[in-house]
């Protein structure tokens, strides 16, 4: 027993307080984290932690300990989205913390609930910057960059520190939150009974927010007045988790819809309201547009410009928790506030047994439209051309993602981001993982890791060879854990294609790597299966076969370095010099 437990044992019986057992700040975190149902944590160990994630691996928490903070964080965020509980991520002070702190940035632009737990150095060394060990002030540098940020400073405030925690992350517009855990804090004893009596079991963690009747009125008069009306479903609506509310207000409005990256499979991707193959057609042409989830930023160009039709020739219907949505980019006619369930069931209920469908010309002319791009893809995606070009590749995955609808795609890059996006139709929701509204590189391996552990269905990364790079140490983890990954590299020998050549030096140009790197051997190395694809017939065996096995498996889809175009779709976003070149 430590010589602070023996003193307080002591203090205890002089009190008169007999039972003598004692907790410490270990356990009360663990009890705490327990009590709030945490199965797992994602993390790195080091000081001050590593004991703590031992003693947690022993209370029966799942502790996966990642190569890298960052890709351990993205694992926790998308945990969050998958489960709709905060996802856990651990990391020792200063680096280890700045590391996760990218991921718990990432998590809270997303609206994924995330709780960031860091072991801190000493208050009186760090506030007085007398240079302790991995000195930082860590609560003020996450404090701007998430929901909200804690600090618990005495063993009888750590029941509430984790709960106020938890409902941070979770309620109304889910995100990030930073737990700040001193070093010293780990180590302070208490009375065992007092102890667990100062836990706390958060109860109703992200309460129903009704939307106003009133509102709810507004909102059917201008749905039921649109001729050409459409609706898109962003990633909040396959968030919260009522899929067959969501399908059945859109069934029974017959409005044709979108579905954002992520929320491709809330309704299958071969739905026939489903009008993705009609994008430009649909937000040019309807009259009114209903976001269930999903916010207008980039992604959406802001609502406006040439994209989205005639200035002002759009009604707008928003459903989002949060009311500072509202209006962001484009007024909104007919803002509902609240959670997506609680919204969809009152608009349910207004709408009635007689509601009648929307048009039948405005869906024959979508139909017609997305029935000629299908067919005009259709021969691309067949093709068997090696080396591969994207839609060889992309199509022969297509197939594999059909017949095995529960399998999880995870997907990054810019081509393969961009193109895989168009060509894979998922069929369940909450299957597609991606970059999100940051298009972030190097979510790859963290999130397939989560994706595979919090579900248990085999997920298949699709990376661009650039992407992969950021978190490809973590193939490590996935052999380690024997996890059922099997990640696809898109081979183009560099970020966005493989091709440009430097002319005025020896350097490489900027966006070229390494020929034909063999990715495959990083996951031979750890005892995975690797495996090289030169053609769609290669890639389709390889992937099928890594499904059935569930093996940890790596295959290098090499891909023809003129295939891909600069930064995919997005290119408009990059910015122009006008001073001439030399
Ligand atoms: P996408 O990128 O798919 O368009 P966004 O991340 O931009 O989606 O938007 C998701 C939106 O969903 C956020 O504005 C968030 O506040 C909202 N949201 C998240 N969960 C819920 C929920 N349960 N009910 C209502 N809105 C939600
Ligand atoms: N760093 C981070 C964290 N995120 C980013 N989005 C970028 C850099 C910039 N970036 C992109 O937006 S896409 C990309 C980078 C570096 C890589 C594209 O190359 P790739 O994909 O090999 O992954 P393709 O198929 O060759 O286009
Ligand atoms: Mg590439």
């Amino acid at each position: 027993m430590s010589a602070t437990a023996e003193i307080l044992k002591t203090e205890l019986s002089e009190t008169g307080n007999e039972s003598n057992a004692l907790t410490d700040g270990f356990h009360l975190l663990i009890d705490a984290l327990k009590l709030n149902d945490v199965e797992t944590i994602y993390g790195v160990p080091g000081i001050p932690i590593t004991d703590f994630g031992r003693m947690a691996q022993a209370e029966g928490i799942r502790v996966l300990s990642f190569r890298h903070e960052q890709h351990a964080g993205n694992a926790a965020a998308i945990a969050g989205y998958l489960t709709k509980k905060p996802g856990i991520c651990l990391t020792v002070s200063a680096p280890g913390f700045l590391n996760g702190l990218t991921s718990l940035a990432h998590a809270t632009t997303n609206c994924w609930p995330m709780i960031l737990i860091s072991g801190s150095s000493e208050r009186e060394i760090v506030d007085l910057m007398q240079g302790d060990y991995e000195e930082m002030d860590q609560l003020a540098v996450a404090k701007p960059l998430c929901k909200a940020a804690y600090r618990i400073l005495h063993a009888q405030d750590i029941g509430i520190g984790v709960a106020r925690a938890i409902r941070a992350a979770v309620s109304g517009r889910p995100g990030g939150v930073y737990l700040d855990i001193p070093a010293n804090l780990l180590g302070q004893v208490m009375d065992e009974v007092e102890g667990a009596q100062s836990l706390v079991k958060v109860i109703d963690p992200a309460p129903a927010q009704f939307p106003s009747p009133i509102a709810v009125n507004r909102a059917l008069e201008v749905l039921k007045a649109a001729k050409k009306p459409l609706i898109i479903l962003g990633k909040g609506a396959s968030y919260a988790q009522c899929d067959e509310l969501v399908q059945g207000f859109v069934e029974k409005t017959g409005i044709p819809y979108l579905a954002m990256s992520m929320a491709k499979g809330l309704l299958p991707d071969d739905h026939p309201q489903y009008a993705g193959a009609a994008r430009s057609l649909v937000l040019k042409e309807s009259d009114c547009v209903m976001l269930i989830g999903a916010r207008l930023n980039w992604l959406l160009s802001h609502g406006k410009g040439k994209q989205w039709g005639e200035p002002n020739s759009k009604k707008f219907v928003h459903i989002d928790i949060d009311p500072k949505e509202m209006d962001s980019n484009q007024p909104i006619d007919a803002p509902l506030v609240g959670d997506i369930e609680s919204c969809l069931t009152a608009l349910m209920d207004g709408m009635g047994g007689d509601w009648s469908k929307s048009d039948a010309a405005w869906l024959g002319a979508i139909q017609e439209k997305a029935e000629a791009n299908v067919a005009k893809m259709a021969p691309r995606l067949q093709n068997n051309s090696v080396p591969m070009d994207f839609h060889g590749a992309l199509g022969r995955l297509k197939r594999i993602f059909t017949d095995h609808p529960d399998t999880i795609l995870v997907n990054e890059g810019a081509n393969t981001l961009d193109f895989a996006r168009s060509v894979i139709d998922l069929h369940k929701p909450r299957k597609r993982l991606d970059v999100g509204t940051w298009g972030v590189m190097g979510i790859g391996m963290g999130t397939a890791i989560a994706a595979a552990v919090e579900t248990g269905h085999p997920v298949v990364a699709v990376e661009g060879d650039s992407a992969f790079g950021f978190s490809g140490m973590e193939v490590e983890t996935i052999c380690r854990y024997n996890l059922p990954i099997c990640v696809v590299v898109f081979n183009n020998s560099g970020i966005y294609r493989g091709t440009d050549i430097n002319d005025v030096g020896a350097d490489p140009a900027t966006t070229v790597f390494v020929k034909e790197a063999k990715y495959d051997m990083m996951m031979q190395a750890f005892g995975g299966v690797g495996v090289t694809a030169n053609s769609p017939d290669d890639l389709e065996r390889a992937v099928r076969e890594a499904i059935a096995s569930r093996k940890p498996t790596l295959i290098n889809a090499i891909i023809n370095p003129e295939a891909g175009t600069e930064s995919g779709r997005i290119g408009n976003l990059n910015p122009q010099s006008v001073v001439s070149k030399k």
